[in-house]
């Protein structure tokens, strides 16, 4: 376990991950894998901790965006199937091939210059674009020169064949539905089925039975959170959050009727006040936006008064607290709960975003239920 010094911590539940785990693969047809993205450190949670209870889980499988995270995995002990969803670029075909590390292609100059440097087995996933415009072979032609130049390669190995949906989780279905028969008439002219046919994200899997095919890749649901505000009232199981943001009052004083509190003294005192400071800032990923949204303190919503500093910023108090009393961000107090959805909203951003960019400063303690079984500090890695 590492340590850490500061009074501002993540908690990830992984008795949470677990649930939303099992829930999802149980809410799956038997003949459905489950591939878990892990990708941007696990949507903040930690990718090593996320893949670990999630393979546990019932998840066969990983997304990662990058090499890099891939490997980062591997070098963790992790041996089951990654896949990386982005761009790599083909010079680093043969590192992927010796971590056993499956790559995304949708470009026959990639496989081209790929062939020239492997000298073992790299599995591969044809990606399709049916609708999301990001990457992907978009034509029935592509597609079938691309399955050629890999099946003439004998250190190709053709494991799969997917795309993304771009708006899965939006109320109206009808683009999932164009996308889903655009895939449908890709997958026609495939003539010897790779191991997984795979297309739905989370959204996707919870919502619709005809998009499933071998394998989905759920990320948001995961963690517990929900893909879009749209579809709350469609979600076959109850998704359960994993994280929550805690830090502690580091100061705490009274300051008179007219005082200005923080950088451009954007916060006057009413009257006389009680003021506390919390070391956490927008270098963490607090971002300055969040000034005046509503924080816990004593089981009570108080609100952040002034700008938002890089390291610090100041609550309004109804009372003297003590220096140390628990703060919460992101979680549950007594009766009071603030959700990623309501700093989502607040930002004007998605929930995704917000567990994102809590940054790398701030530690992770990682809880079985009430019992702490991992912290992670990577400022001392
Ligand atoms: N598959 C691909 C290719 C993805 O890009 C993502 C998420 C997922 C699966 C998992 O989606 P989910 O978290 O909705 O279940 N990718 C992104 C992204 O690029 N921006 O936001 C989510």
């Amino acid at each position: 376990m590492d340590e850490f010094y500061r009074e501002t911590w993540i908690e990830v539940q992984l008795d949470a991950i677990s649930s939303n785990v099992k829930n999802m693969y149980n809410h799956l047809p038997n003949d459905t894998d489950l591939m878990v993205a892990v990708k941007a450190n696990g949507y903040g949670h930690g990718a090593y901790e996320t893949a670990t209870i999630a393979l546990e889980s019932g998840a066969t499988a990983l997304a990662t965006a990058l090499l890099d995270e891939a490997i980062y995995l591997r070098k963790q002990g992790i041996t089951a199937p990654i896949l990386v969803l982005g761009y790599v670029p083909p010079n680093y075909a043969q590192i992927a091939a010796d971590y056993n590390i499956s790559l995304t292609v949708f470009q026959k100059e990639w496989v081209d210059t790929a062939k020239t440097v492997l000298t073992s087995s790299l599995p591969v996933h044809i990606k399709c674009d049916t609708g999301m415009g990001r990457l992907g072979v978009r034509t029935v032609r592509e597609l079938e020169e691309l399955l050629n130049s890999v099946k003439r390669n004998e250190f190709f190995h053709l494991e799969g064949i997917f795309t993304h949906f771009a708006a899965a989780d939006e109320q109206n279905s009808s683009y999932y539905l164009q996308q889903l028969r655009k895939f449908q008439s890709f997958l026609e002219i495939v003539k010897e089925k790779p191991r997984w046919i795979h297309a739905s994200n989370s959204a996707a899997s919870l919502r619709f039975a005809d998009g499933l095919f071998d394998l989905v890749r759920s990320g948001i649901s995961t963690y517990g959170l929900t893909p879009s505000i749209d579809i709350v009232s469609e979600l076959p199981f109850p998704l359960q959050p994993a994280l929550s943001l805690h830090t502690r009052l580091t100061h705490v004083k009274k300051v008179a009727k007219g005082a200005k509190i923080s950088y451009g003294g954007t916060y006057t005192a009413k009257e006389d006040e009680w003021i506390g400071t919390i070391p956490i800032g927008y270098a963490d990923g607090w971002l300055r936006l969040l000034q005046g949204q509503s924080v816990l303190i004593d089981g009570i919503r108080v609100p952040i008064v002034g700008r938002i500093c890089m390291d610090q910023c100041m609550i309004k108090l109804p009372q003297k607290y003590p220096v140390g009393s628990l703060v919460t961000l992101i979680g549950n107090q007594g009766e009071e709960h603030i959700t990623v959805n309501e700093i989502a909203e607040k930002l004007g951003t998605i929930n995704y975003e917000v567990i994102c960019i809590l940054s790398h400063r701030l530690p992770r303690v990682y809880k079985k239920g009430k019992k702490i079984v991992q912290i992670k500090n990577e400022l001392f890695r």
